[in-house]
């Protein structure tokens, strides 16, 4: 499929604030810095449309990019970012949960691994 549009909507909290839509999403999940956000850019040539860091903890919303105007990608934050009070990972785990179990227009999530590492905790509970 060709991508001819891909535009930033909007970001979320949570479940509760993120928007309504009928589109089909699909989203990424992974530790933190394992590359979703860039991959979003890969995916739609958009070099920034996505924020990314050489710094883990750059995405810490849920991101919703419209795509050709009928479907949407959803870059979200990343789980085991060690410089994060356990207290504020654990927001962003909940609120990540929330989403993948409560939105019911999200049709797909790939799980992203880094191929040159051991999976990490946060992996195989994301799982
Ligand atoms: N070697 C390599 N580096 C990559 C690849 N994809 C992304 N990176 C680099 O990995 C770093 C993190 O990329 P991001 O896309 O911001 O990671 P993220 O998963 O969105 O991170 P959070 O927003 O913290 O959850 C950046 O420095 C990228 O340039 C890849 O395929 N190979
Ligand atoms: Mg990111």
């Amino acid at each position: 499929m060709k991508i001819e549009t891909a535009t930033f909507r909007t970001s979320a909290l949570d479940l509760e604030a993120c928007p309504p839509s009928w589109q089909p999403e699909f989203a990424f999940v992974g530790r933190s810095n394992v590359g979703k956000s860039s991959l979003i850019n890969m995916l739609t040539g958009k070099k920034e449309l996505a924020k990314t860091s050489s710094v883990p903890g750059k995405t810490q919303l849920i991101n919703f990019f419209d795509i050709n105007k009928t479907w949407s990608l959803v870059d979200l934050p990343g789980y085991g970012y060690a410089r994060l009070s356990k207290a504020k990972q654990n927001d962003f785990n909940i609120n990540v949960s929330g989403y993948l179990t409560g939105r019911e227009n999200l049709k797909h999530v790939f799980a992203l691994v880094d191929s040159r590492m051991e999976p990490v905790e946060g992996d195989l509970a994301f799982y």
